[in-house]
């Protein structure tokens, strides 16, 4: 490949040769189909241009765009103008690729992206960016020669859901922290970010009828360990649903009921059956709150809350929490989501909760979400066999607020240390007793916050294990392997250095 004149020369103070181009199976999460051709990769220049063929293709095209420029330096201009030395986006694609699939071909002298819809053509920049040199990600402009592997791609993913989970009530993380965890998990081809928005620590989202809320339980001091204060206005609520929106990832927000309310308990005394507010509390107990399932007043609050939560949420999902209603004898449980099973139907969603509401008649097409640590769950498997969709977050894989090994300082290890190899190495349809690949939803990755403070905390328990849980969520079975994920993820640590995302270098891993 010839240099222009234009062309920055190969990088390195030290002057040595430029890094070869990556290699296309370098992508995690594993593409379902990888054929690399021999020969020249593609070679972005100066003189790169970006077509989007249909309007509908702008919006990625422009991604793409913002996402290359402040490290090559390059225009990247998007325009017409014929195919060669371009990156064109298209949503002419074989139906093969699903909803959210795309097929990329790279070859010398033309890059052609092709999906269905914008969410495939997302997925498939997030595969350019990580077929390019690591420094790509930098926001600062680098020195290196910017090709792309020769070859052809054709990817779509195993499940169609593969979230993410942020406890934003045991502490409070700002929006800004927020979007940046959309910003990560969205480059793993993630497309949901679950929000636990309530619990017995605080209430962190503006609900207009019930003002107190947010004021008290959102306010100083509210934080495990006396942390605070924050929440979300309705403003700051809607501004994430668009910054998601914009990156292909669904919002969707958690109340956690009946149990895990202190919050709202301690805020309003007419919910509790004695009418006397038990006091605010930032320990990290669980399973001792919950709100009079005896007492009308209670469906009139969490209507009220379901009603405006389900007003700024767009996706499809409201999660009403249900576990660890230790408070409730079953009676009072199956009593209570007899009555608010249908409050999420009639303002139009879909219901999730963690497992426990598997135990009361559901709705066909709502969600448990599986979060043991056991093989069997039988309320699981029959909620399966009944036709609903399952959600899996087995808390021994999946949970990111789970150590690593015994020296990591943050986190819990009630559920298991989990390493790389511990969230990587399992699959999700051979899990759970009765729940099989056509039973299950997706994959959801939690990470509760009660140990948690800063950004850098939450990217620490996040990576690299999120990476490797997306993979599974996304990639087929049978192309997924331990020792070549090792590969793929060691290559990964060079990309977190350029984006400051701080991970937890583990010794599983020869990192770059
Ligand atoms: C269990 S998992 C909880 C949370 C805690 C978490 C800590 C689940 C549905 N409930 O309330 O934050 O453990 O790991």
């Amino acid at each position: 490949v010839a240099c222009s004149a234009d062309e920055p020369a190969p990088a390195g103070a030290g002057g040595g040769a430029a890094a070869a181009a990556m290699s296309l199976d370098a992508v995690v999460p594993v593409p379902a189909e990888v054929t690399p051709r021999d020969g020249a990769g593609f070679r972005l220049t100066a003189d790169t241009r970006i077509r989007a063929e249909e309007a509908a293709a702008d919006g990625v095209a422009r991604q793409l765009q913002a996402a290359l420029r402040p490290s090559t330096g390059f225009g990247l201009v998007i325009g017409t103008g014929g195919p060669e030395n371009a990156i064109t986006l298209t949503l002419d694609a074989d139906r093969s690729v699903g909803r959210q699939g795309y097929e990329l071909d790279i070859a010398a002298d033309r890059v052609t992206l092709r999906a269905r819809t914008g969410a495939g053509l997302f997925a498939g920049v997030q595969t350019i960016r990580q077929l390019l040199p690591p420094r790509v990600d930098a926001d600062t402009l680098q020195q290196a020669e910017w090709v792309l592997p020769g070859g052809r791609i054709v990817d779509r993913p195993r499940f169609e859901y593969r979230g993410a989970m942020l406890d934003v009530a045991r502490h409070f993380h700002a929006p800004d922290e927020i979007k940046a965890y959309i910003d990560l998990i969205a480059q793993y081809k993630m497309n949901h970010l679950h929000l636990h928005l309530s619990d017995d620590q605080g209430w962190r989202i503006e609900i207009e009828a019930w003002p107190e809320l947010t004021k008290r339980a959102g306010g100083a001091g509210t934080g495990v360990d006396g942390e605070g204060p924050g929440f979300l206005t309705k403003q700051d609520y809607s501004d994430l649903v668009a910054y998601a929106a914009e990156r292909h990832v669904t919002i969707v927000p958690e109340i956690d009921l009946p149990g895990h309310t202190n919050a709202a308990l301690s805020t309003y005394p007419e919910l509790n059956c004695d009418g006397t507010a038990p006091a605010p509390r930032t320990d990290t107990e669980v399973g001792y709150s919950s709100l009079c399932v005896s007492k009308e007043v209670t469906y009139r609050f969490v209507e009220d809350v379901v009603k405006e939560i389900a007003a700024l949420t767009p996706g499809p999902y409201l999660h009403i929490g249900g576990d660890e209603a230790k408070a409730t004898t079953d009676e009072q449980y199956g009593t209570f989501m007899k009555r608010v099973l249908p409050l999420v139907a009639k303002y139009g969603k879909t219901p999730v909760g963690w497992h426990e509401i598997a135990a009361v008649p559901l709705p066909d097409d709502a969600v448990p979400q599986y979060w043991g640590t056991e093989p069997e769950q039988p309320d699981t498997a029959a909620a399966a066999a009944a036709g609903n969709r399952i959600l899996m977050s087995p808390a021994n894989r999946v949970y990111l607020d789970m150590k690593y090994d015994k020296s990591t300082e943050l986190g819990f290890d009630w559920a298991a240390r989990i390493e790389v190899k511990d969230a990587y190495d399992w699959d999700p349809a051979r899990r759970l007793a009765g729940v099989g690949e056509r039973d299950i939803l997706g994959v959801e990755a939690p990470l509760w916050s009660e140990t948690l403070r800063t950004l850098d905390d939450i990217e620490f328990m996040a990576f690299p294990r999120l990476p490797a849980i997306a993979e599974l969520a996304w990639s087929p079975q049978a192309e997924r392997d331990w020792d070549t994920f090792r590969g793929r993820l060691a290559q990964q640590g060079p990309r977190w250095e350029a984006q400051g995302v701080n991970f937890y270098r583990s010794p599983q891993i020869d990192w770059k």
